[in-house]
């Protein structure tokens, strides 16, 4: 059960008691987590994300959900980076259509030491245009961490995927702690922490709670928390994985809610599985974050029409950007 970690009196959630919240009657979670949303945040904002995939396809790593492994004939082909004006381009767009932050994302294990300069300078370049920037380039090696945060990068995504059991099940390329050593690195440096992962992967509940568990133990706990949906990709391993019941969808972003009360919970990946109503039940149960846009790394998003139109049913407006004074 919870037991109050002594250094700094933070809470170590335990699967059996993440389980146990998981497994209230569908009303009480979503009372107990709109009721913890609504202490945290003003429940009537959303913070506002755009995603960009300014290299595609051809990864090294054999993420069985993904489109862009070289490892499954997906129809992904391989791209080189994407030009600097043409991503300042988009990014600029993002802004304009209410996004606070814009998250840029590399399909490779990693940068090389090579890599650095040029992703600086993409940083530099988006952040002066007012935006948030966050990155998504995968396992960092020694040092890097320290290179972006100087370059004003706010936010690392770097996802647990999923639990450190079913880990192997999911990945083989890579591991659980190579994982965490990143996660180290990027708080280490001062970054702000995105760390979510990708439910519908043919886990159960367990996992699930496990899984959230995990995210909510880390210390500090993430700024950000992306929970994805599995987007079913034909000629990946799984391309057959059990359906997802909605109700299991909306409960797994209660207890991000309740076991991260500070965080902001981002409905990410397979949102548009979910229909509109659905969609409002996650942002009643604690969802704040969206990533807006029609597309996001190589699937569908929510059209932004429909998006526009969500929020303006909902009453929900953008959170403020963090522009510099
Ligand atoms: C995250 O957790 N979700 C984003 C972001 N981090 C990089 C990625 C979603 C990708 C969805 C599949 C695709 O569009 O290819
Ligand atoms: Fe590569 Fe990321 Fe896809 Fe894994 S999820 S195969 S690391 S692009």
């Amino acid at each position: 059960m919870e037991s109050p970690n002594k250094e700094n009196n933070i809470q170590y959630w335990s699967k059996c008691k993440v389980k146990d919240l998981y497994n209230l009657p569908f009303m009480d979670l979503i009372y107990k987590a709109a009721s913890i949303h609504r202490e945290n945040f003003n429940p009537n904002e959303i913070q506002v994300s755009s995603l960009l995939s300014i290299k595609t396809g051809g990864c090294p790593e054999n993420c069985a959900y993904c489109s862009q492994s070289a490892h499954h004939k997906t129809g992904i082909n391989k791209e080189s980076l994407m030009p600097l004006d043409e991503i300042l381009e988009r990014a600029q767009i993002a802004k304009s259509r209410g996004a606070s932050r814009f998250c840029l994302a590399t399909a490779w294990r990693g940068p090389r030491p090579r890599d650095i300069s040029y992703l600086t300078n993409i940083i530099q370049e988006v952040k002066n245009l007012g935006l948030d920037t966050c990155a998504s380039f995968g396992l960092l090696e020694e040092g890097m961490a320290e290179s972006l945060k100087d370059a004003g990068l706010d936010y690392y995504n770097h996802n647990l995927d999923t639990t450190p059991e079913n880990y192997q099940a999911i990945i083989q390329t890579r591991n659980y702690e190579d994982r965490i050593n990143t996660i180290q690195h990027i708080q280490h440096a001062g970054l702000k922490l995105c760390c979510g992962g990708i439910i519908g992967i043919n886990e159960n509940e367990d996992d699930r709670a496990m899984f959230i568990a995990n995210l909510a133990n880390l210390e500090p706990q993430p700024e950000s928390v992306p929970i994805n949906q599995l987007v079913k990709i034909q000629n990946t391993p799984l391309e057959n994985a059990k359906e997802l019941d909605w109700t299991d969808f909306v409960r797994t972003i209660a207890i991000a809610r309740i076991t991260m009360p500070k965080s902001h919970i981002r409905l990410s990946a397979g949102r548009n599985m979910l229909d509109e109503a659905a969609q409002g039940l996650c942002f009643l149960a604690g969802a704040n974050s969206i990533f807006f846009g029609d597309k996001l790394l190589t699937t569908e998003n929510n059209e932004e029409s429909f998006d526009l139109k969500l929020m303006q049913k909902l009453n929900l407006i953008p959170e403020k950007p963090n522009f510099p004074e």
